[in-house]
């Protein structure tokens, strides 16, 4: 293979490297008490995460919620989680706070890698967040009505970077999704897995099972305009009855962190056939490139 031809495969050689992921998934107490109010499961797959098929002990955070906040999003950008905080109350500024962890020992352990980020964004009355994922180009911002009707359920606000997102200042137009949520459930995250997104629904009464579903979306235009990829999953999971998801994340581990460029089956066999033609120097220059800066 020639080097352009290699260099031009790269980010294709990268979105298939981001594949491997671990699941993240967070819960919250629905009581506000003084520690331990967030615990983390995590999941080898996708498919491990619709089965509630769990790859370790559930982590407890120490971390103590203000009263008068709750979390309602967690996103890992391939170098930091970002954990979103938003007021319970609607008010007309400073309605959300993002605290960055290093990593998932530090999220789980509330060791934090800098100080708490107050965005000014005042949010609709009538809306809360109910997601935030970095999608290897942008942040994702999703909002959820607080009421139920039956279209335009959702809203996406996209970001360029951390700090777009910190201080409220979108990349594009809102884009409002016209789907109608099922009366019975709340979106609780919102994900991309290094190929596609993932949106989270949970059950708004507490049941004994089945209270997680997740449908996914091949690209953000898809996500927009709910049109998903394949057939809803649901979880058999039982969530404890005092406590809620409120987030989910995909924990690349691709460095670099995964970017979204469409990826046809045919092509990603293609460039697996080639790399096994001429495996040893291609892994040594894929290596040096995708190599720390
Ligand atoms: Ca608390
Ligand atoms: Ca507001
Ligand atoms: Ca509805
Ligand atoms: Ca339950």
């Amino acid at each position: 293979m020639r080097l352009p031809t290699l260099i031009a495969l790269l980010p294709l050689l990268a979105a298939l490297a981001a594949q491997a992921a671990t699941v993240r998934l967070m819960f919250e107490r629905d009581d506000d008490v003084a520690s331990n109010e967030l615990v983390f499961r995590s999941h080898a797959s996708l498919d491990d995460l619709a089965n509630n098929v769990i790859a370790e002990p559930d982590r407890i955070s120490p971390i103590n919620i203000a009263g008068s906040f709750s979390t309602t999003g967690l996103t890992w950008d391939g170098q930091q989680f970002v954990l979103m905080f938003e007021r319970d109350d609607d008010v007309a500024s400073n309605e959300l706070v993002f605290r960055t962890h290093a990593s998932f020992d530090d999220l789980a352990g509330n060791v934090i890698s800098g100080p708490d980020r107050i965005s000014p964004i005042n949010i609709a009355a009538n809306f809360s967040t109910t997601g935030l994922t970095w999608d290897g180009q942008q942040y994702v911002l999703m909002f959820e009505r607080d009421d139920d009707v039956a279209s335009n359920e959702l809203i996406f606000r996209t970001y360029a970077s951390f700090d777009d997102l910190a201080n409220n200042l979108p990349s594009a137009p809102d884009r409002i999704s016209p789907i109608n949520i099922a009366a019975n459930f709340s979106t609780r995250g919102l994900s991309w897995d290094g190929q596609q997104y993932v949106l989270m629904f949970e059950r708004d009464d507490d049941v004994a099972i089945n209270e997680l579903v997740f449908r996914t979306y091949a690209d953000f235009d898809d996500l927009a305009g709910n049109l998903p990829s394949a057939p809803d999953r649901i979880s058999p999971i039982n969530i404890a009855a005092n406590f809620s998801t409120t987030g989910l994340a995909f924990e690349w581990t691709a460095d670099p962190p995964p970017q979204p460029v469409p990826a046809p089956a045919s092509l990603a066999l293609a460039v697996l056939a080639l790399l096994a033609a001429t495996a040893t120097p291609v892994a040594r220059r894929v290596s040096r490139r995708r190599g720390r800066a």
